[in-house]
């Protein structure tokens, strides 16, 4: 089954900060978990290089547009890899063949009629991009999102008729009223929507970094319809030989929350004016604060994603931002808290479960893990998780997803405690006690050595290098999704198991 998921598409106009990751990994996790579960995925990221936003910097700079988004949409580009995220293709919107798929669907939409030619006057954030409704400006006409003073715009634009969308947007909101989630960000968008719909600028005038109007050559697209365009556009292009138009539309979209109105009153109308479908969901996160405040590139408190995988690697990065910060809201991040979870949760928790347990396996049976079932009351806490946590992740619960399965971690160290394998080993060198002591030890190794792969193969879209790993000294490298339930892995000889958290990453200044 074809299952395409995107991330908003970045401006260049500044380098990638933790901001921006957040969503990238959200994303990442989606695609990785329906990669696992056999569907075939398509996984899109990119940048978004036209508009005023990105021409007022290149001017600042002294540069052209091009050059400015030439430099730095590779920084972009570059996070990708550095976070382990698997995107099947990075969309970048000057792209020759974006643009050509921007005119001829916004000419589409023309000639179905949703479009006309009249005066724009109101107020206008440069930084948002966005033409501000009397409900969106701030004190003494600022934008709340930038704090900046909004600009009063004048002009003859092509406007496209957003107000004929209301009712049906209405109906979408009504017959699916789970496509936005969380439900304090549907809500807000069907406020805004019930409010009343005004038409929207489709063009600018007197712009010329953007994609020209094809019938009006003095004006390019708005610089919104362009960037949203990405999510179908790549579709032709971003998989070799393929175009996936039919197989991978519609896609779910992770947003960040200053760009809901964008993603679920524009987008689908727009998508309905050119006779396509809506998205299958929007998926909305909170952000990222610093000290209280919300991390960006203005305000100079970023968190460098590529510092902070450099220290701790990329699976503790992913892990610590899907833990710290529940999807949907707003949450603190800092240096320090990202040290005491990977010291907690992955170096305490997780990874020493995992060589304590092979470790235990080589000490007691010479490597080999016995070929005995797993313990029913362990098989039991992993009964159907598998199928819950996959259900959590197709509705956008992705903090609830990850605590299910962290439940299982500190259940299976309840359960190396209440069983001490250690003690059962001295027994078992009882002649008394050795036929006894010695199934209950081949149980519990057993058991403990499948709740670990199991839990390596329910954590991989989360933790991809260290499960990777894990599941290969296990001799079990199939992250096929059935096989996080227990009973499923191999057994007989496993490997052995380098440290998947040092500790000595987290002396500050310690390099990976
Ligand atoms: O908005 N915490 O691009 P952008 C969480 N080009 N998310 C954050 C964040 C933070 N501190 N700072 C930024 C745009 N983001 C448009 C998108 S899509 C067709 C066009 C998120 O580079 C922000 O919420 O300004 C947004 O979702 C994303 O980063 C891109 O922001």
């Amino acid at each position: 089954m074809g299952y395409s998921v995107t991330t908003p598409i970045f401006y260049v106009n500044a380098a990638p900060h933790l901001g921006h990751a957040y969503s990238t990994i959200v994303a990442d996790v989606l695609a990785r978990h329906h990669r696992q579960r056999g569907d075939d995925v398509f996984f899109l990221t990119g940048t978004d290089e036209h508009g005023e936003p990105v021409a007022n910097v290149a001017a600042e700079q002294g540069v052209t547009p091009q050059e400015l988004v030439d430099r730095n949409a590779p920084k972009f580009e570059a996070m990708g890899p550095v976070l382990e995220a698997s995107n099947d293709f990075f969309i970048r919107t000057s792209d020759d063949r974006h643009k050509a798929a921007v005119q001829e669907i916004l000419s589409r939409v023309k000639d179905n009629g949703h479009v006309y030619e009249g005066d724009y006057e109101g107020w206008y954030c440069p930084k948002c991009a966005d033409f501000k409704t009397e409900s969106e400006i701030g004190e003494n006409n600022t934008c709340p999102i930038h704090g900046i003073e909004l600009t009063r715009e004048k002009e003859r634009n092509w406007f496209f008729r957003l107000s004929a969308f209301q009712q049906p947007l209405e109906q979408l909101f009504a017959d699916r009223p789970d496509w936005v989630v969380p439900a304090a960000r549907r809500n807000e968008a069907l406020t805004f929507i019930t409010g009343g719909l005004q038409d929207v600028s489709l063009s600018r005038n007197g712009i010329t970094w953007g994609v020209p109007v094809p019938w009006d050559l003095e004006h390019v697209f708005y610089v919104w319809w362009d960037a949203l365009l990405n999510y179908v556009s790549a579709l032709r292009f971003g998989r070799e030989g393929e175009d996936l138009s039919q197989s991978h539309w519609p896609a779910v979209h992770v947003i960040g929350k200053d760009i809901l109105k964008f993603h679920t009153i524009y987008w689908p109308a727009l998508l309905m004016a050119a006779g396509l479908e809506v998205p299958k969901k929007v998926l909305v996160g909170g952000f990222l604060l610093v000290d209280g405040a919300k991390m960006s590139k203005s305000k100079g408190n970023v968190l460098d994603p590529f510092a902070a995988i450099e220290q701790y690697g990329a699976d503790a990065v992913r892990f610590y931002l899907l833990r710290e910060v529940s999807f949907g809201q707003d949450g603190s991040v800092s240096m320090e808290g990202l040290k005491l979870r990977y010291e907690t949760e992955l170096a305490n928790d997780f990874g020493n479960l995992a060589s304590r347990s092979i470790a235990m396996v080589r000490r007691y049976r010479e490597g080999r893990l016995p070929d005995v079932a797993v313990d029913p009351r362990i098989a039991d806490v992993f009964a159907g998780l598998g199928d819950a946590v996959a259900a959590q992740l197709d509705d956008g619960q992705i903090s609830p997803a990850l605590e299910a399965i962290w439940e299982r971690v500190r259940r299976l160290n309840r359960y190396v405690e209440e069983q001490a394998p250690w003690a059962l080993a001295k027994a078992a060198k009882d002649p008394e006690q050795a036929e006894v002591a010695g199934a209950q030890l081949d149980q519990v190794l057993r058991t403990l050595v499948e709740g670990v792969r199991a839990l390596g193969v329910l954590l991989h879209p989360w933790l991809p290098l260290s499960t990777n790993q894990l599941l290969v000294a296990l001799g079990a490298p199939d992250l096929a999704w059935e096989g996080s339930e227990l009973g499923r892995g191999t057994t007989g000889e496993i490997g052995e198991l380098p440290q998947l958290f040092p500790k000595d990453r987290t002396v500050d200044g310690a390099a990976a």
